[in-house]
């Protein structure tokens, strides 16, 4: 049978464990036919793992869109990770609007793991107006839906039930917070909130500090499922199986970052 085919429009992790590479991955793993349009180009330091961040011209991501639409038929899903400036959003979000992609998923990545402060605070304001309204769902960490709800640091479970009630009521279908750690008991959960009814992952916390896309691979893994039909809380369980057995087996790549090891649920359901 033919694979379904999903799109990621993000960015290049040249360590090979976040951006497209970690979707890319991620949409191999769920049997999905990967693309890409890549919108920046991300360079580590091997001193201090510092990034050096070059957005790509917007003539370069337009070309690969056309590639994309009309170049390709039958796109099902797509999903959107590091949009670097205000016009890069706009364009993916009128790219995804007027090819009436079936299944969106946005991924707000404003961090990358290491860093503490937004990279482009600017874009917050680009997301909500452009990608939210057109998102079936967006994954943001803790911080990124703090910034998304204009509301401070999400401590309690209620606090992030509201962040999830404000993003929804901008635009998204849905709103899943990826593993925010600020339970007393030291546990970690994923939440999915549909407009309705607050669905709860709850994990104990991994020591692991190899890390490095979780994030991305988890709404990868959302767009792979929702483009082959799954229902929106199978999919985010999947998401949730899937970064879960990755961070168990992740391993370091140096001693700045480690990233989950993409294989790890494929090999345990062999
Ligand atoms: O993990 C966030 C992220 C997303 N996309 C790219 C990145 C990173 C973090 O390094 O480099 C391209």
């Amino acid at each position: 049978m033919t694979p379904k085919k999903v799109l990621t429009i993000a960015g290049s992790d040249c360590s090979g464990g976040a951006g497209i590479q970690a979707d890319l991955k991620t949409f191999q793993e769920r049997d999905v036919y990967g693309m890409s349009v890549v919108t920046v180009l991300v360079a580590m330091s091997p001193e201090n793992w510092a990034h050096l961040v070059r957005p790509v011209d917007l003539e370069m991501i337009r070309s690969q869109m056309a590639t994309i639409r009309p170049g390709v038929d039958e796109v099902a899903a797509a999903k959107t990770g590091m949009l670097p400036t205000v016009d890069i959003i706009r364009t993916a979000g009128e790219f995804l609007a007027a090819n009436r992609i079936p299944k969106i998923v946005i991924d707000p990545v404003m961090v990358c793991k290491g860093t503490t402060e937004a990279l482009f605070p600017e874009n917050t304001q680009a997301m909500i107006d452009y990608l939210l309204p057109i998102a079936d769902v967006v994954t943001p960490n803790a911080f990124e839906a703090a910034q998304l709800a204009g509301m401070g640091e999400l401590r309690t479970e209620e606090e992030l039930c509201e962040a999830a009630r404000r993003i929804h009521k901008a635009g998204a279908k849905h709103v899943a917070i990826k593993a925010p750690r600020v339970f007393q008991d030291g546990s970690v959960a994923d939440l999915l909130y549909d407009g309705n009814e607050f669905t709860w992952w709850r994990d104990t916390k991994l020591t692991t500090a190899w890390t490095h896309g979780a994030g991305c691979s988890f709404s990868a893994c959302i767009a792979a499922e929702l483009g082959k039909g799954t229902a929106m809380k199978d999919a985010v369980a999947i998401a949730h199986a899937f970064v879960r057995a990755g961070l168990e087996e992740s391993f370091p790549l140096n001693r700045f970052v480690g990233p989950i090891y993409h294989k790890a649920l494929s090999k345990r359901n062999l």
